[in-house]
């Protein structure tokens, strides 16, 4: 009798097939879809995958409490999903596969979680300009100078407002970008600063044409667009997909990014969430999202299973002098915020 019950609870418990989907939230463009599959075929978990274009938006979901079970936050945003009790610990330094992540990017992570219970690196990457050549060259009538004055200096940007000029939607790097090009370095700006680098924002935002992470690639591939403020990855797989857009780094220098994978303190999957998290550590699975999303792995082997097959860009190396980002003081942080969504909708003169 006691078989006859237990055969097929035990039938129930190895069955592959769970029956709450897992329900990963990550930024657009940010994945080989492939690694999805493989990854259900493997355990059994189905995924429900959606993508998200900025940090507020993602910060947005987690308040309003979306059933989310893993989420993909930038550095910045991750520390403050922390002290707002967002995330969930899931003792993420003990996972397999740890060790293996390179030292710059986690003493990066340490900044926001030293303990490193809360997340780890999911990709890496910078910020430049991708630049429609033919067009920008015609509208500046000769070259393209390599400088973040093309978006930022009032009269290189007058000049090619008319043939379209975007900016990323991700507040703390573009503030960021602006004050390093004037010299200064958000992580030590005070209010007073802050307020005026938002001032000018809001005076240059008439020559934006829209203020998006992810329309721009393909405008500038079909000439409505000349520059955009560009994630390197959209911008690089861009160009390898033949689409006339050239990724510059601007010769003043940029900044580097790092996403992360995090548990929503509410995830209702929290296991699963796991396994997800340990499959995205293994060095052969991070290396197939960075070859098909042109984006850095974090993951030294990783990364030296990618410089060994000649992939140049997705092996880049992070080094100590690359650059110039600082996460703002809190209260700087909340000026961002605040101010951040009248620029979008193109109401800065309101209040
Ligand atoms: C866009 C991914 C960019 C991530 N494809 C920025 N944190």
């Amino acid at each position: 009798m006691k078989k006859w019950i237990m055969a097929p609870l035990l039938a129930f418990a190895l069955s592959p097939v769970h029956a709450q989907p897992l329900n990963v939230a990550n930024w657009n463009d940010y994945i080989d879809p492939a690694v999805l599959a493989d990854f259900t075929r493997e355990t059994g978990i189905e995924v429900n995958y959606r993508t998200y274009d900025s940090d507020q938006e993602v910060y947005a979901l987690l308040k309003q409490g979306e059933a989310l079970d893993v989420v993909v936050p930038s550095t910045d945003n991750f520390g403050k999903l922390i002290r707002e009790g967002l995330l969930r610990p899931y003792a993420a330094a003990s996972l397999p596969g740890f060790e293996a992540l390179e030292p710059l990017i986690m003493a990066r992570v340490a900044g926001h979680d030293p303990t490193h219970e809360y997340g780890v690196p999911y990709l890496w990457g910078s910020i430049g300009l991708a630049v429609n050549v033919p067009q920008a060259e015609a509208a500046l009538g000769g070259p393209v100078p390599n400088t973040w004055g093309l978006v930022f200096d009032k009269a290189l940007l007058a000049r090619l407002s008319a043939c379209g000029v975007t900016l990323l939607d991700s507040a703390n790097d573009v503030t960021s970008l602006l004050a390093n090009y004037q010299g200064r370095s958000l992580g030590t700006a005070g209010e007073a600063y802050v307020s005026r680098v938002l001032e000018q924002l809001g005076r240059l935002r008439p020559h934006y044409r829209y203020i998006d992470s992810s329309r721009y690639v393909d405008d500038l591939g079909s000439g409505k667009l000349c520059v955009s403020m560009a994630w390197t990855g959209d911008a690089l797989a861009a160009a390898a997909k033949g689409l006339p857009v050239k990724f510059m780094v601007p010769e003043e220098g940029s900044l580097v990014f790092v996403d992360i994978l995090a548990i929503p303190a509410a995830a209702k999957n929290p296991e699963e969430a796991q396994a997800f998290i340990r499959y995205m550590l293994r060095p052969e699975v991070s290396a197939r999202i960075a070859r098909a999303t042109y984006y850095q792995t974090p993951n030294a082997r990783a990364r030296q299973a990618l410089e060994a097959e000649g992939g140049s860009v997705q092996a880049a190396r992070l080094s100590a002098d690359m650059f110039g980002y600082q996460a703002p003081r809190e209260e700087v942080g909340k000026l961002i915020d605040d101010f951040w969504p009248r620029l979008l909708e193109n109401r800065v003169g309101s209040r």
